[in-house]
């Protein structure tokens, strides 16, 4: 029998319409072997699923909650009032060009406390490296996997800009 792995990140939207560039985390997640759940949940639509979600969240194992949403983004808030995991908020371009999200997550009222990460996919991608290092804390392999991930990525840089290709 396979045994199913547990897994330590949730990775939430409010929206299905949010999947593909939340698609972002679990890429990166996948790339450092960090098992994972992805879940649709609207602090709005779904109240109750919200809820349950977050209180239950420490119970099954969860270390970092990744929660993306657009709009009045209240999600990563609210699912932050039901539990003290660390709590990941993305704020999603739905409308705005993100601004609204990205005031909503980052201005979280004193005591329930969102990590707010920028607008979009590489906030995305910045909140699955966030919850990589929070894991990279008690994880020896996953701290070198995280170094080795900024040696590769600094060594990419050119030291020189190319000449722009002429145009017409
Ligand atoms: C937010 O509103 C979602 O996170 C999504 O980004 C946006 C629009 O979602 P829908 O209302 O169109 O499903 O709650």
């Amino acid at each position: 029998m396979v045994k199913k792995v547990k897994p330590l990140v949730a990775v939430v939207m409010g929206s299905e319409k949010d999947a593909e560039v939340m698609a972002e985390a679990t890429r990166i997640l996948d790339q450092f072997r960090i098992p994972h759940e992805v879940l649709v949940i609207s602090a709005h639509r779904t109240p109750e699923r919200c809820r349950s979600f977050a209180r239950g969240a420490i119970r099954r194992g969860i270390q970092v909650i990744i929660a993306g949403a657009g709009k009045a983004a209240h999600l990563a808030g609210v699912i932050a009032s039901h539990t003290t995991l660390p709590v990941v908020g993305v704020p999603l371009d739905a409308g705005l060009s993100g601004l609204d999200a990205l005031l909503s997550t980052v201005q979280m009222p004193r005591g329930v406390p969102v990590g707010a990460m920028s607008v979009g996919r590489s906030g995305v991608a910045n909140a699955a490296l966030y919850a990589a290092a929070i894991l990279a804390l008690h994880d020896k392999r996953l701290a070198r996997n995280l170094a080795g991930f900024r040696r590769a990525q600094g060594a990419r840089v050119v030291r020189r800009p190319r000449p722009p290709k002429s145009g017409k």
